[in-house]
């Protein structure tokens, strides 16, 4: 029987196992031939190991396609290289699976390739150091935010993905045949779901995927892609705008204090992240005008506006008091201006990381409201009927994973720090 198993990553190979017996598991990455022996170079997901093989082994090492599987076994000797302390000499030389060439992709980095051809080959594109990084980075953040939240009292939440209407509107619905009988969507957000939790569970976060049949063709959006989704009772706006401050400088310094070699490697961005400034929409008015871009009161922030803001003010900021008639019809009014809301983006730059906002509670404005956007209550019943049920006043965010996984690690897209994205062009692998 093939024994497969490895006792040590190639990190793990230190002076202090000099003269014992190990053997690695991993894939071939160079091997230079010098007749009587051959050095290869072995990477396993921690890192690079010299092996010197010898005898037999030579010819099949030599001969042994870069990036196949192997398991080799020797003793661990002090080496005179320039890149390792030690080496292994081998007495084990095994390839467990041949790689096919001509490879679609490099995964040494040493040849660059372009994005799509890496998605193409995802699969082997994350033996590349750097992009493996870039993911072990996503997985640290992603526990970090959970023992932030969690701290703080919020539970976490799995809200179905399958739903019988719009959760965010008609727009960028993905729709579908349900067993013949009726349409079905996939779930644009939690929305409506999560607010109705904050009636039993008090405070809720998910953390899940967004489907939107979004027709963008830029390097921030993606038809599916990941969010941290919050609610909470008895919070106000500016309340929740404090835990995702909190929730995203956990986040950075998680990876510049704990997680530093990946964090170097993929060129991560350190953030400054003290107090986030808070601009409310009529300063940023303000701001753009002076910028030579003149909108009304009530105009969205174009992305040429949000570009000269982002100019201004180049790290984390918050835009709020959005003008309620471009807001989403769940969004609660300013109480002493109705042309107001309580609502905020979060943005890095032009870039929108977050939005949220203190929700409207009181189930006859909120049908009003659903009315004045065009939509049907009839459609949202399940969701009104929550409110008779004494609905607390409540406040949550959305922030899209993804697009703060872009900033952190210093990505210019969006489509580098998801494994297999998913855009109008790209259903695969
Ligand atoms: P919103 O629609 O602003 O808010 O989405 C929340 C956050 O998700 C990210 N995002 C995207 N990321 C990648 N590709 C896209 N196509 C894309 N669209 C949005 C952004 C955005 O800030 N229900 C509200 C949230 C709330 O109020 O709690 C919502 O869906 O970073």
């Amino acid at each position: 029987m093939m024994d497969i198993k490895r006792t040590h990553y190639a990190r793990q190979l230190d002076d202090a196992l000099v003269g014992q017996q190990v053997r690695i598991g991993g894939w071939i990455e160079d091997v230079r031939d010098i007749g009587k022996l051959a050095f290869v170079t072995i990477r396993d997901v921690t890192g690079a190991c010299q092996v010197i093989v010898t005898g037999d082994s030579v010819q099949e090492a030599v001969q042994a396609p870069r990036q196949s599987a192997v398991v080799v076994g020797g003793v661990l000797q002090r080496s005179k290289a320039k890149d390792f302390h030690v080496e292994v000499k081998v007495s084990e030389f095994t390839i467990l699976t041949k790689a096919v060439h001509p490879l679609p992709i490099d995964p040494t980095g040493r040849v660059e390739s372009a994005i799509d051809k890496r998605l193409d080959a995802r699969a082997l594109d994350l033996r590349t150091p750097k992009v493996a990084a870039i993911f072990r980075l996503r997985s640290a953040g992603l526990e970090n935010i959970r023992n932030t939240l969690r701290a703080e009292g919020f539970i976490e939440v799995n809200t179905p993905k399958v739903i019988g209407s719009a959760s965010e509107g008609g727009a960028n619905l993905f729709g579908f045949d349900y067993f013949g009988k009726r349409r079905a969507y996939l779930a644009q957000s939690p929305q409506l779901y999560k607010e109705q939790l904050t009636l039993g569970l008090d405070r809720v976060f998910e953390i899940g995927p967004y489907f939107r049949a979004e027709n963008s063709h830029t390097v921030r959006h993606l038809t599916e892609f990941t969010s941290v989704d919050i609610e909470a009772a008895f919070l106000d706006y500016e309340d929740v705008m404090e835990v995702v401050e909190r929730v995203v400088k956990n986040v950075a310094s998680e990876f510049q204090e704990k997680n530093g070699a990946d964090f170097r490697l993929v060129g991560g961005k350190e953030i400054s992240i003290s107090k986030i400034e808070r601009l409310t929409y009529e300063q940023c008015l303000d701001e753009i005008a002076k910028e030579g871009e003149k909108l009304q009161f009530g105009d969205d922030l174009s992305d040429a506006a949000l570009r000269k803001l982002g100019e201004i003010h180049r790290g984390l900021y918050f835009i709020m008091d959005w003008p309620l008639k471009l807001k989403p019809f769940y969004i609660h009014e300013k109480e002493d201006n109705a042309k107001l809301s309580k609502s905020f983006d979060l943005q890095y730059g032009y870039l929108e990381l977050v939005s949220g906002g203190r929700r409207q509670h009181d189930p006859s404005k909120l049908r009003n409201r659903l009315v004045e956007q065009g939509l049907n209550p009839v459609n949202f019943e399940e969701h009104l009927k929550a409110f008779d049920w004494g609905m607390p006043p409540h406040s949550g965010w959305g922030l899209g994973y993804d697009r703060l996984m872009m900033i952190l690690t210093g990505s210019q897209n969006v489509r580098d720090v998801v494994l297999y994205p998913r855009d109008t062009e790209r259903l695969t692998p």
